[in-house]
């Protein structure tokens, strides 16, 4: 059965075309720098946003269209969902998707229940990705939305909920072995604090590096061989999250051991959230060599809360596609649309057009990204302003060959200190003549 009616598969039409279901920029078999912008992009499509995302927003309740909107019985459901999910897949040519536990089936009165009805699922998924070419990114659990997880799920004040939530993450690694998810995620969800009033923060950290390290211990007993990542996120639902951003969830990856187990999953609505760029958590994350994967989106300038907009900012797409290029890529991640249409946009064929979009706006960016690499510009214009530490006292600082004695002596025989433009008018200046010349076709 066909559930996208109005629809066709996606095709590259070019710049100049006017049809908002055809792509602009993403050519998918088109090569840049040796791979194609398949390969460079990696696009997956979140199946809670498209698939279980109703339209929700605090004020209101949905507003979504959907094909299988009027099937009632909860299996009958999501197994229409899978169908209609490679179907979609197949229309829009993605490589990739991701998903929790709980948007691919209902749960059940019991948790040995709500395991059956994934078990039923799950096999339906892999049978359907058997004639696919579209794979699992990454796989999650939500051990955040359900009540039982009301103060939190690893990092609980409640040990029978630890104990729940483990045996989700359990059942989630024993899945992304058979569907043969390429990564496994944690995003913190509500493993924070609403108030230190009644917070014990020693034990709820020490508790989530306790958890985490039995996670990545079950992985090596069955084998599996996805890379751990952690997506960190400031705030919302809690006030607090443990994992705040990369730098916090770095320092507390260290403090456990944990760094060299896992990876980093940044959402560019959770950097912005955090009061940092998404070129920000991006680059901590690479300096570190930690840089995972990435959870495509954008937040509103105007809105305080984590809005998941398609991606549509160019000069995003282009700063987080440098990134990932100066990364040598992303291995076992990608990018993945943890973006949602808006309340407004409420038609079926409005996923299709919303990914578009996304897909587009990260294929000019890789096509920036590409260019500006290829012809040094940052880097030209970074060596030459840190030039000082070539030679003299500035290589004897990074050597590590000098003291405050000597340095004292240097700064004392200085006639003068003399600095240079840092010039970012002209450098934001070369950035948009890229842009434009990708955008003309150049
Ligand atoms: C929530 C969020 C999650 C994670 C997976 O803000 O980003 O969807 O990506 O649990
Ligand atoms: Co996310």
């Amino acid at each position: 059965m066909e559930y996208f009616t109005n629809v066709k598969k996606v095709k590259y039409e070019g710049i100049d075309s006017k049809n908002p279901l055809a792509f602009k920029i993403y050519n998918a078999e088109e090569i840049i720098g040796g791979k194609t912008m398949e390969e460079h992009l990696k696009f997956s499509v979140a199946y809670w946003h498209t698939f279980a995302e109703e339209l929700t927003d605090p004020f209101g309740s949905g507003t979504a269209i959907r094909p299988w909107d009027n099937i009632t019985d909860p299996m009958e459901k999501a197994k229409a969902k899978v169908e209609a999910a490679f179907e979609l897949f197949d229309k829009l040519n993605v490589p990739y998707f991701a998903f929790h536990d709980v948007d691919i089936a209902p749960e059940g009165e019991s948790l040995k229940e709500t395991f059956e009805n994934m078990d039923i699922i799950v096999d339906l998924i892999k049978e359907k990705m058997e004639t696919s070419k579209t794979k699992l990114l990454w796989n999650t659990v939500n051990n955040f939305s359900h009540p039982r997880f009301v103060h939190g799920a690893a990092s609980s004040n409640n040990a029978d909920v630890f104990a729940y939530a483990a045996a989700k993450v359990k059942k989630g690694l024993e899945v992304g072995k058979k569907l043969g998810s390429q990564s496994y995620v944690f995003w913190g969800g509500r493993e924070g604090y609403e108030s230190l009033l009644n917070t014990d923060m020693g034990l709820e950290v020490d508790n989530l590096g306790r958890f985490f390290h039995m996670a990545i211990d079950y992985a090596s007993k069955i084998g599996y061989e996805g890379q751990f990542l952690i997506e960190p996120k400031p705030k919302e639902p809690t006030s607090h999250q443990y994992d705040f951003d990369v730098a916090t969830t770095h320092a507390f990856l260290q403090k456990y051991n944990l760094d060299d187990k896992l990876k980093f999953n940044i959402e560019a609505n959770h950097a912005t959230l955090a009061g940092h760029s998404f070129e920000h958590e991006l680059r901590y994350a690479r300096i570190n060599k930690m840089l995972g994967s990435v959870d495509a989106n954008q937040g509103h300038p105007l809105l305080g809360w984590d809005t998941d907009e398609f991606p549509s900012d160019m000069y995003a797409t282009t700063l987080a596609m440098y990134e990932i290029l100066k990364n040598g890529g992303l291995e076992k991640g990608g990018l993945n649309f943890d973006s949602k249409v808006r309340r407004t946009s409420f038609e079926p064929e409005d996923l299709f057009r919303a990914h578009i979009v996304g897909m587009d706006s990260f294929a000019l960016g890789l096509k920036v990204a590409h260019k500006m690499i290829e012809e040094n510009v940052f880097e030209n214009i970074i060596d030459k302003r840190y030039k000082s530490f070539n030679e003299g006292i500035g290589k004897d600082i990074v050597e590590g060959n000098t003291d405050f004695d000597k340095l004292t002596e240097h700064a004392l025989n200085l006639k003068e200190v003399k600095n240079e433009s840092g010039q970012l008018e002209v450098i934001k200046g070369v950035l948009n003549q890229y842009i434009l010349q990708a955008l003309s076709g150049k």
